[in-house]
């Protein structure tokens, strides 16, 4: 059962570290399951989406090994219904694979995570960390933990710090945006107009990968509201709240339209969100022209 907490005590400190280091650890693992179930499974996950075997895989692999840690009290996920309580005192929600529909084509996919200090669904002002992983050419990882973001190479499940301060670069250069022109309203298309003659198109379909993209050369990722899906396609606690930790961390903006991803409150599990990452003031001026 989730005791009471305070999470600055360094017994919470550890639970992140042991969570940050299993999720490396499981890395070469979820590789494999990357590379041996890449068919279809036939069902779908709660927000309606096709699952790979490699989402469930990964799934699998990711609440094996993170409930086993002492302080996990729950693990909930992109892919499964429910939140998974045991004992223990934290909280972690995950995409296990993102951007799977990449594999068809072998491109990115990633995992993201967020370790909360309150049982999901919950607010983004109660992460404690959060980070992603990107299965590229190397495995790399982003976490995010008390205002600082370190960048690490992941070999055999072990990391090594490869940055221990990734902030948005002030000269943006990139963007990606979801959801397709014709679905965008009016006013995202006239910002996305703007943004087009501003900045290079940046869209891989891995919103671990373009966000990755945003921290390394700045600019801005999308995934907006749609004319025919007000809310988006991304889900606010597996997705949503987590990038925004990351990028708000090292110096940049997250929004929904109207405010900071993080004062997002979600009454559901797996509500959905349009979200908007980078640089602050491309930020900014999407909340200005979207209002
Ligand atoms: P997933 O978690 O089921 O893989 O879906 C999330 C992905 C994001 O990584 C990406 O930004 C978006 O869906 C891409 O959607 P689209 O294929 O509509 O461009
Ligand atoms: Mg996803």
């Amino acid at each position: 059962m989730s005791k009471s907490l305070d999470t600055s005590t360094s017994e919470a400190e550890q639970t992140v570290t042991d969570v940050v280091d299993g999720i490396a650890a499981t890395t070469p693992d979820v590789r494999r399951a990357i590379a041996d179930h890449r068919g279809q499974s036939n069902s779908v996950n709660p927000t309606g989406d096709d699952q790979l075997a490699a989402d469930l895989r990964a799934d699998e692999l990711f609440e094996r090994r993170l409930l086993d840690i002492d302080g996990v009290a729950t693990y909930a996920s992109e892919e499964r219904a429910d939140v998974k309580a045991t004992d223990g005192r934290l909280h972690v929600a995950m995409d296990p694979l993102d951007g799977s529909s990449n594999l068809e084509p072998n491109s990115g996919m990633g995992t993201i995570f967020g370790v909360y200090s309150e049982r999901p669904p919950t607010v983004g002002t109660n992460l404690l960390a959060a980070g992603f992983v990107v299965y590229g050419p190397i495995t790399s990882m982003v976490v995010a933990r008390k205002g600082r973001v370190h960048e690490y190479i992941v070999e055999d499940g072990d990391k090594r710090v490869v940055d221990d301060d990734v902030t948005v670069p002030d000269d943006p250069t990139v963007f990606g945006f979801g959801g397709g022109v014709d679905s965008w309203t009016e006013e995202f298309e006239s910002y996305a107009e703007e943004i087009r003659h501003e900045l290079k198109l940046r869209y891989g379909g891995a919103m671990v990968a373009d966000i990755n993209q945003v921290l390394t050369y700045g600019g801005v990722f999308s995934y907006p509201e749609l004319e025919s899906r007000p809310e988006g396609k991304l889900r606010v606690q597996f997705e949503g709240h987590p990038m925004a930790y990351i990028v708000e961390s090292a110096g940049g903006r997250s929004s929904d339209g109207n405010r900071s991803l993080l004062e997002v409150d979600p009454d559901a599990l797996h509500e959905r969100t349009p979200l908007y990452l980078g640089n602050d003031d491309l930020v900014d001026r999407l909340e200005a022209s979207i209002d």
